[in-house]
């Protein structure tokens, strides 16, 4: 059985990571079995490539969302995908990238920078760890979140510059949906595990962003999370 490492489910979604709720997605929309052990910061140092989430399958360890999923459909067959031709595979490469490599890290302000958004996330993240390390790991955690938005370069922006990028991929994202069911058409594929993964982290946890309120105002995107969750989690 395949065993899945992520964080604990939080801010009332399956995760609060949109990389763990992305690779859990996929699992259920693939059908594979598989089981998500509770982890201790054990499990959490134990990441291959430091972050979350990753797996083990058949004595492999395997981490980074997008090379589990290639692992899985390779092993496995490729169950959601096998429908799209080449131009919709490119596209669908193009919106995994603007969400995973862009608009992640305009979440990420959301969340470790803006004030609310930090409040909410010590409180989810933290709240529940023994002391002193829930008040030891949120600074140093933190301080590593900025770290590594300079590092990318979203940190180098301003807030407001940061707001206008991401504000200007979920505009892409609500366009690009418009009135189909799911992101590439009439039947779900792996392009909607990221979706599914990235939207419900803004639209739903209770962190009051000016990227939320601009998510808020595209219907088709909340109508497109709840028909995921019942596809999948209901
Ligand atoms: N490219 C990776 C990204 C994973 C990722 O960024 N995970 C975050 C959680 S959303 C993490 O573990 N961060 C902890 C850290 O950077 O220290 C993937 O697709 O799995």
């Amino acid at each position: 059985m395949i065993k899945l490492y992520q964080y604990q489910p939080a801010f009332g979604l399956p995760n609060a990571s949109p990389f763990c709720m992305k690779l859990e997605t996929y699992l259920r929309m693939a059908g594979l079995p598989f089981e998500a052990p509770p982890v201790s910061l054990r499990e959490l140092g134990r990441a291959p490539k430091g972050k979350m989430p990753y797996i083990e399958d058949k004595g492999c360890t395997l981490a980074d969302t997008t090379f589990i999923i290639g692992y899985l459909q390779a092993g496995y067959g490729d169950r959601l995908d096998s429908w799209l031709s080449a131009e919709q595979k490119a596209v669908a490469c193009a919106f995994q990238r603007l969400m995973e490599e862009n608009l992640y890290w305009a979440v990420v302000y959301t969340r470790w920078v803006e004030a609310q958004g930090w409040e909410e996330t010590r409180a989810a993240f933290f709240a529940a760890l023994p002391a002193p390390l829930r008040w030891v790991l949120p600074p140093l955690a933190r301080r590593g979140m900025l770290r590594q938005m300079r590092g990318h370069g979203m940190g180098r922006h301003t807030g407001e510059e940061i707001v206008a990028i991401g504000k200007r991929d979920i505009t892409a994202l609500a366009d690009f949906l418009g009135v189909k069911p799911y992101l590439m058409g009439e039947e779900p594929c792996s392009l909607d595990a990221t979706g599914y993964a990235f939207l419900a982290n803004l639209l739903w946890p209770p962190v009051e962003s000016a990227l939320k309120q601009h998510a808020q105002t595209y219907p088709q995107l909340q109508a497109y999370c709840e028909r995921m969750r019942v596809r999948y989690y209901a």
